[in-house]
Order: structure tokens, then sequence, then C-alpha cells
């Protein structure tokens, strides 16, 4: 490592080779700089930073496939058939090109040598990191008919390359043991997170095979779309009524930049926008999303004015009408991404911005000409949207007339805190009246507001703006917290920090929460963005022990852990020497006197619910992230939209496992 240090700093070699920055010391003190966190998400980030580079192989045209496995013991190894990381000397650092990939941080070479290569910027930068991270690496490229080996401990190699054998086989693969004194959470991988990053990697290169496997259970998944972001837009619309079968898609090079887009409509009223540059996701849009909605705009009103759909007289569709039921995919790659914005999700190369609206305009345009009937369903789509979203002012204006949405006429039905420091504020969605009754009188009234609600909250999936405002039920929850709807949604003036559901542990609470969920996914997604929303988890069970006085509850979650404090409870009497009669039901053997099941919220009085479910010092409260806006988006339309069959097969399948978790909320 000291030929590192030496070479650290200002020194500038020319693009073929690699860039000795610095030693790998600091990514053990602070891996959190390197991979994000040293949690569960970080964990798999290892995996992502190698398998990166074998998908980037993919990219450049050198291989075709991309293996994951999950090893029994604990590792994992990413295999691809690409040319294999050079095994020669390295000029700078006198040791092969391969130890000095993976032992030197911003070591990456990717951008030298002719013909078109792009990567997340990164190439090569990851393996050293994922080296430092692992108590155990072994690198094995094939190349020239032999196996080439090396082994690291915590990023330092054991021996210098070794040739151990012969082979017929190309490509790189890199096995590694996440060290346990870095990851103290978790070092357990999860097969779910592979398969849906080997998704994702096979839908945006086309043609490239992804597959895992996972060594502890059998597990094994692949996948292959020929057709890349065109087969990934017939995805995200399954279950959806699509406008036309038939998908647009283009891919052309402008300068030393590749612009793919594929577009399809479908019959719902929200947006899917995927937008990619070199394969990273990035949700918060940039230029290349600003170039695409400029175009697409712009391309829906030349040919609706130009074919008579839009009269003279009328004005021009919004981007918000053309928006509706719009699901595409924009990918970009580019020699030098520029991720910006706090969380790097937003792409800030201002040159792709100008690429992708002449791609777009051009070829969209071509496409509604040679597809006069797919046309005239998107420009009618966009004009029904346009007169629902005059209908939605006209009401709203309406109600606002009414001051129905003013700040300072606040819904009868709620119980507000006194606190007007919203940061403290906590607002809880009660379900029924009787536990909505034991939130008020048992709540820190300070800082906590209750909002019951009543009957089912409106399936919001299938109502538009425009009926919303007519559900007294919504309208209240609008009007509590403060953030006003549709264009006047302003998150600023969002009156508490917390919105907690509270909703019964049983199949209905479950379905509110989902209505819930669905209302503010469609919505009002900033405000759980923002980290704003959570689901308060009563108990399942009660345990009593005592009598008058000495009545004590311990409060139990859920069966696990009702199974796991009674199994406590009795080795510890057993351990005291306390005689149990084995005949006697399991809870009295443990000691208590009665076992409670709560049927709902409505059961509990004022003290308990305060005590197990509101009181900030023992409650728990599930914070609500769009980790994975997707499948959770999928998930809506089965369980909420107009695909019955669908409804019913995700129901008779999940219907005994299904919980909040499974919507990946
Ligand atoms: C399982 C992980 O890392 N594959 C991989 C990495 C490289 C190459 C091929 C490669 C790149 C180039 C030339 C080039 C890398 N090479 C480097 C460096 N799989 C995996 N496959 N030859 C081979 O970019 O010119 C960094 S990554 F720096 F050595 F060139």
């Amino acid at each position: 490592m000291a030929e590192a240090k030496k070479a650290g700093g200002s020194e500038h070699y020319d693009a073929s080779e690699i860039q000795v920055l610095e030693g790998l010391e600091p990514v053990r003190k602070r891996p959190g700089m390197y991979i994000g966190s040293t949690g569960a998400e970080g964990l798999h980030h290892l995996i992502k930073e190698i398998a990166d580079n074998a998908v980037d192989e993919a990219i450049a045209g050198f291989g075709t496939r991309v293996d994951v496995t999950l090893l029994a013991d604990g590792g994992c190894r990413v295999e691809d058939n690409g040319r294999g990381i050079p095994v020669d000397i390295h000029p700078k650092t006198g040791k092969s090109t391969l130890e000095t990939v993976l032992t030197i941080l911003h070591a990456g070479g990717k951008f030298g040598g002719g013909g078109y290569k792009v990567s997340s910027g990164l190439h090569g930068v990851g393996s050293s990191v994922v080296n430092a991270l692992s108590s155990h690496m072994i690198a094995e490229v094939y190349r020239n008919g032999k196996i080439n080996h090396i082994e690291f401990n915590a990023g330092v190699p054991q021996k210098p390359l070794e040739v151990i054998g012969k082979t017929d086989k190309q490509g790189t693969s890199v096995t590694f043991y996440p060290d346990p004194t870095v990851f103290k959470e978790t070092i357990e991988f999860d097969y779910d997170w592979v398969t849906n990053y080997l998704r994702h990697q096979a839908y945006l290169t086309k043609g490239v095979l992804t597959t895992a496997y996972d060594e502890r259970n059998g597990k094994r998944s692949a996948f292959y779309f020929e057709g890349g972001i065109k087969s990934y837009v017939k995805k995200l619309n399954i279950g959806k009524e699509v406008l036309s079968e038939e998908v647009f898609y283009v891919e052309k090079q402008i300068e030393d930049s590749i612009i793919e887009l594929a577009v399809q409509y479908n019959d719902t009223f929200s947006e899917t926008l995927r937008p990619f540059a070199n394969n990273v996701l990035t949700p918060d849009g940039g230029m290349h999303v600003i170039g695409f909605r400029t175009a697409i705009n712009r391309v829906v009103n030349d040919y609706a004015r130009k074919n008579g759909l839009l009269k003279e007289k009328e004005e021009n569709l919004t981007g918000d009408d053309i928006k509706e039921g719009l699901t595409a995919v924009i990918l970009v790659k580019l020699p030098d991404p520029q991720f910006e914005g706090q969380t790097k999700n937003k792409l800030g190369n201002p040159e792709v911005r100008g690429y992708v609206d002449k791609v777009m305009s051009k070829y969209f345009a071509y496409y509604l000409e040679e597809n006069p009937a797919i046309a005239k369903k998107i420009v009618g789509k966009a004009t029904l949207a346009a007169r629902a979203r005059k209908a939605a002012r006209a009401a709203r204006d309406n109600v606002i007339r009414k001051g129905a949405f003013e700040g300072l006429n606040l819904p009868s039905k709620l119980a507000d805190c006194s606190s007007r420091d919203r940061a403290e504020c906590e607002l809880f969605i009660v379900e029924g009246n009787s536990a909505a009754g034991s939130a008020k009188e048992g709540r820190d009234s300070r800082v906590q507001a209750i909002l019951p609600l009543r009957g089912k909250v409106l399936n919001t999936e299938r109502a538009r703006l425009d009926k919303m405002f007519a559900n007294a039920e919504i309208v209240s929850l609008i009007k509590a917290m403060g953030v006003g709807i549709g264009e006047q949604f302003d998150i600023n003036g969002l009156r508490y920090y917390k919105i907690v559901f509270m909703t019964d542990a049983d199949v209905d609470g479950a379905h509110i929460s989902t209505l819930l969920l669905t209302f503010f996914f469609r919505y009002m997604p900033e405000v759980i963005k923002g980290g704003h929303v959570y689901m308060a988890k009563p108990p399942l069970f009660g345990l009593i022990k005592g009598t008058g006085s000495n009545r004590k509850i311990d409060y139990v979650y859920d069966e696990v852990a009702l199974e796991n404090t009674v199994n406590a409870k009795i080795e510890e009497r057993l351990r005291s020497g306390t005689k149990i009669d084995e005949s006697a039901e399991r809870f009295k053997q443990a000691g208590y006197t009665a076992q409670n099941r709560f049927k709902g919220l409505g059961e509990m009085d004022a003290n308990q619910l305060w005590e197990t479910t509101m009181d900030p010092k023992h409650r728990t409260l599930i914070r609500v992230n769009i980790e994975d806006a997707e499948k959770a988006d999928a998930i809506f339309t089965k369980l909420m939209g107009d695909e019955v069959e669908l409804r019913k097969n995700f129901i008779q399948s999940r219907a005994k496992t299904v919980n909040l978790d499974d919507l990946d909320f």
C-alpha cells in the first residue's frame, strides 16, 4: 500500500492506465462514505459494486452473462464471461493489474482505449472497496486458457497472483465474504435483493443473461430480455389496459451518448416513468427527463392540432394531461455522467436535455404519423384528462369558496393537539369510533392529534381527483394535514411531521392501511418520501398476571413474540425451581393467569392504548418508505385496480401471508 500512498494526489496518468490514488485504509475507517451504510443496504451494495463491473463489461460488448451465487458458507460469487480483468504487470504499481484494481482505491481504467464505452462513471472503482470490506476475497480471471488466482484478507493480498490451472472459459469471477466486524448488523444476503437487481440489469441491457442461485435453499432465477427497455415498459404495464399493444421504442447515438426510449400508454390516471443514466436509476429526474417531457408535450400537441383533434380556440394540452397513463423508460448512456442533488439521484449533464428532446421529437412524431389509431387514443386520453382537470378545478374552487380547505377550518372530527411546532406534532388516523375515543382520552394532547376514520376509505386507485373532493373522509384528511391536493399540493403546509395509521391488527385493518397507502402513494408521494408516514403496531396479545391492584399485563405484538415470551418465562421458572403443572395451559405454566387476544384497537381502554401503541417510550412505529415504488405500484394495481382476475389471483395466492411488509413499504 506504500506505493499507493506515494502516488496519491495530483499526479495524472494517461487514460489507459489505472489512476492510483489511495490505499484501502480510508475505506475500512469510514465504510459509510463508500457504500452508504454498514447496514443491510450497504451489505448489498457490495454485490452491486462487483456485479456492476460485470454488467459494464457486457454493455461494452464483451460479455453476455452475469451470474451471482449466494454461497452456503455466507459468501457471494459474481462471475461474468467478458474479457477478464487484465493480469499483466501494471507499470505503475509493479503488480498485476488485477491485484491493482482490487487493492487500490479509485483504480479504474475503463475509459481508455478505443470503442464506445460507458459505465456508471465509476467503473472498476468499487472492487477495491468491496475487497477492503471483505474478511476474505478470491478473484479468478480466465484468460488465454489459464486460471489466474489471487486471494485477500481484509483487502491484503495473501500471495501474488498465480496461475493455478487450465481452462477454456473466459471471464472474471469474484468471491467475497463481507467482514462481520464491519457489517455488525447483518452479513446475510437477501436473495430477493439479488433477483431484483439482476432483473433490472437484464431489462436495461438487452441481450444480457443474468442469473441468480441461492445455495442456501436451492432457489434459482434467470433474466433475459430480448427487447431490453421495451420489455421493461411492457412489464410495468402488466395488469393494466394498454392503449396499444405496440411499444414505441427508439435507440440512437448522438455524439458520444446513446439515447434509448420506450413508451406505452395505459388507461390509468397515473404516470410511471423510469429514468436511468448508465443503468443507474435517477428517481429525481434531471436533464434527460426534462428533454423527454418537452418533446412529448410538443409532439402530442402538434399532432393534435395538425389533425384537427384540438380546435384552434382550444388551449394546449398540458404536461399533466399528457402524463396520465404514460409509462416510459428513459435510458441514456454517456461517458461522464454527472449525478446531482443531495442524494445524487438527478442527472445534471446539460447536453443530454437536447439529445433526448431531439430523438424523442423526431421518432415519436413518426410513430404517431404511422399509427394514427394509437395517436388518436393518446390524444383522446389527454383531452379527457384536460376536461377532468378543468372539472376538478371547478369543483375545488367550489369547495374553496365554501371554505372547506382553508387552514383555519379544520375538520370537526379532528381532535387537534395544542403544540404549534409541527416537527413534534403527530396525527393519528384511527380506524373506528371506539378506538378513536380511547385514543383521544389516552393521548398526549400537547403533541398528538386524533382523526377518526369511519367506514371504508375511498378506493382512490379508481377515483379521479374530482370525485375525491366529494368524499368526506378524504376531505377531512387533506384538511387536517394542511397540504392541499393536486395542483394545490404543498408539502410545506404539512401540519404534523408524523402521520400515523392506527388500524386493527387484522385483515380489515390491513385493508384500510392499504387504502390509505394507495391514497398517499398516488396523490402525496412527497409525504411518504419525506419520511412522514408511519404505521402504529398495536399488540395482538395481553398476558395477564395477578389480580386486583397487583394486576399486570405484558403486551405481545405477534405470535412469534408470544411463543418466545411464554417460553422464556417457563424456563425462568424452571431454573428458579418453581414447580410447573405440565398439563396446564401454556400461559399458566409461564405464571400468567390469563391470555387475551385483542380483536381490535377498540377493545383497549385509553390507558392500554396509550401504553402499548401511542406512548413514544414504548410504542413501535413502522416508517413507511417508497423503497421500491415500482413494486408498490404493481401491487396497488393488483389490489385496487380494475383487473379483477389479477386481484383474485393475488389474494388467493397470498391472502394467508400477505401483510403490509409484502407491499414493500
Ligand atoms: C465479477 C466482476 O469486474 N469484470 C471485468 C472487469 C474489467 C474488465 C473486464 C476489463 C476492462 C477493460 C479491459 C477496459 C475491468 N478492468 C479494469 C481495468 N467482473 C468484472 N471484466 N479488459 C478487461 O476497461 O479496458 C477495471 S474493471 F482497470 F483493469 F482495466
